[in-house]
Order: structure tokens, then sequence, then C-alpha cells
């Protein structure tokens, strides 16, 4: 059966594009997903991409995956460094999870070092843009691999 992975991106996200291109780059959140698109036929994997500036909407998406997606790749945004409330809900809904960043958050302001998110994750995608997200599904898929 063909894996399914779900990609969550949080608050604010949705700018991309718009504002801070040095930091985030030009693209914009939907030309990240119909690379995610392409990168999933290419993995012979379903993808579902989605976006919410929202905390419990994030955590009802990751409870929801449950069941229905082999894994999840999150990009938390601002979340990543306060909410543990979205660590918790990694922890209970015991599917491996890819933490992804466009930029290299331990390069940047001290706050940003601070990940809820890591302890709880498979692993870490910062730095590298939108690149990322492709690079963390090769990633996720590769892990379900070779964990079937
Ligand atoms: O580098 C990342 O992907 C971040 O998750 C992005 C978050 C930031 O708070 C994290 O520390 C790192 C911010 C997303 C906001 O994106 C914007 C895009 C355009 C204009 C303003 C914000």
């Amino acid at each position: 059966m063909k894996h399914s992975i779900l990609i969550l991106n949080g608050p604010n996200l949705n700018l991309l594009g718009t504002r801070q291109p040095e930091v985030y780059g030009p693209v914009t959140l939907q030309d990240i997903e119909a690379s995610c698109v392409a990168k999933a036929e290419a993995l012979g994997v379903t993808m579902d991409f989605r976006q919410s500036n929202h905390e419990g909407v994030l955590i009802d998406a990751l409870h929801a995956a449950r069941g229905v997606h082999s894994g999840v790749i999150l990009n938390a945004g601002a979340l990543t460094h306060t909410s543990i409330a979205l660590m918790d809900a990694i922890s209970a809904i015991m599917l491996p999870v890819i933490e992804l960043h466009l930029s290299n958050i331990h390069a940047r302001e001290t706050f940003r070092h601070k990940s809820w998110i890591a302890p709880v994750a498979l692993g870490q995608i910062c730095g590298f843009g939108a690149a990322g997200y492709p690079l963390a599904m090769e990633a996720l898929v590769g892990y379900l691999g070779s964990a079937e």
C-alpha cells in the first residue's frame, strides 16, 4: 500500500514570498506545495499539504493523522519555540515526525535555538529554504521503507 504523508505548516507561513525574502526566500507556500506534489509523485506516495495559524487546529490535524498518514513533516513556525502542547501531541500520536524549517534556526536569534519539537521528532532539517521540503519527504519515505 502507498504511504501517505502529512505536511503541516504553522503560523504566518501563508505569508511566504510576500515579506522577508532575505530570510525565507522568494517562494510562496503555494510554490512549495507544488514542489511537494511533484516529489510525492516521484517517491510514489500520497500527500496532504496544510497550513494553519492556529495551534489547536495544528494539534487536531496531528491527532487526525493517526491511522490515515504514515508520517508527518512539520514546520510549526514560531510555535516550535513555545508550544509544549504541540510537543505532547507529537508524542501522543506515535507517528514519525520530521521537524522542518526554512531558515537555520540555530544561526538566528537565541530564542529560536530552543525547539520543543526536536526531542520528540525523528529528526530536524533546517536552513535549506524551500528545498528542505522535498529533502524531508525523501528522508521520511526512506525511514518508512526501512521500518517496514
Ligand atoms: O524557518 C522557518 O521555517 C521558521 O519555522 C519560520 C517561522 C519562524 O518563527 C521560525 O523560527 C522558523 C516564521 C514563519 C513566518 O514566515 C513569514 C514569512 C513572510 C513574512 C513574515 C513571516
